[in-house]
């Protein structure tokens, strides 16, 4: 499938999206939002993908939403069409495991797309920030809400309302990224880490990334319950007993997820 403004390959597994509007920092217009979505839909439903990498250029993972596009909405415009909703969702909703590869500005819009991603690798020249005070507005699709649970309230309060940048190793030190590598070693480390989340069974992968979502939205103790359980569940799979009889027999393991 063709996209105006994502280039889009699958090797080894990995779907690796990259956003491609040069000329606009790759911000984030409807149709681009709306391709990502289709996009990570179809990799979803393509048996060959069993991790994918989300990335941007050098200069920007993505500047924010498209403020020309915003900018002469009225609110009846934006509330009718629920603006960036459904097409936010859908990059939420993936079950697959996602990575964000950050370069460069990852701000508004861009660092929310980044926190919708199941982990964050940054170059070391990544800039994260919520400026969205700046334009009159604030944040709109996880930047009050995800930034916070991320890195806690005093540098989300400090990042959204002074529309101050974090760099990589402020980020990594407030837990917003997992690892911060040189820039021209960022899509090799991030293809390795798909690469090797391909290599597990996509039954116990998918599983993980859903336990740590729904811990995310309920009491620890509802956490460790659905941990348990699907813990449990996952005795009933081949590649549990492939996985420990691997290890038993000294040999690596081939995952069938069944
Ligand atoms: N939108 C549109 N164009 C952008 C852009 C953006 N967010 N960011 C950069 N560009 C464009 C610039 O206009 C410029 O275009 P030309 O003038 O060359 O045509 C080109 O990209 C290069 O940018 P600069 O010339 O500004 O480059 P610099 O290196 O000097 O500066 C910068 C880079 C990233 C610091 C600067 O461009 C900048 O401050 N950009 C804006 C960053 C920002 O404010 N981001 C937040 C956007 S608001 C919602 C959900 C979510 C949102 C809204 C609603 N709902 C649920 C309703 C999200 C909102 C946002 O993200």
């Amino acid at each position: 499938m063709a996209y105006d403004n994502l280039i889009v390959s699958i090797n080894d597994h990995v779907g690796l999206i990259q956003l491609n509007r040069p000329k606009a920092l790759n911000a984030l217009n409807s149709k681009l939002l709306a391709e990502l979505a289709k996009c990570l839909k179809s990799m979803e439903s393509n048996d060959k993908v069993r991790a994918i990498v989300i990335t941007g250029s050098e200069k920007a993972f993505a500047a924010g939403a498209d403020i020309s596009e915003m900018s002469g909405k009225s609110f009846v415009e934006v509330y009718r069409a629920d603006m960036f909703n459904e097409d936010a969702n859908m990059i939420d909703r993936c079950r697959k495991p996602v990575i964000a590869a950050v370069a460069g500005y990852a701000l508004g819009g861009g660092c929310e797309l980044a926190m919708m991603c199941d982990f964050i690798i940054a170059a070391d020249t990544a800039k994260f920030g919520q400026p969205e005070v700046n334009l009159g507005v604030c944040a709109g699709i996880g930047g009050t809400q995800r930034l916070t649970r991320l890195v806690g309230r005093a540098k989300s309060m400090d990042m959204n309302l002074t529309g101050r940048f974090m760099d990589a190793e402020e980020a990594e030190r407030s837990g917003l990224v997992s690892r911060v590598v040189p820039a021209k070693k960022l899509m090799e480390v991030a293809l390795d880490a798909a690469e090797r989340i391909a290599e597990k069974s996509m039954i116990a992968t998918m599983t993980i990334k859903e336990a740590v979502k729904r811990g995310e939205e309920s009491s620890l103790a509802e956490g460790l319950l659905f941990e348990r359980r699907v813990f449990h569940a996952l005795f009933a799979t081949e590649d549990q007993k492939e996985g420990m009889n691997a290890f038993v027999e000294k040999r690596e393991p081939q995952f069938r997820d069944k």
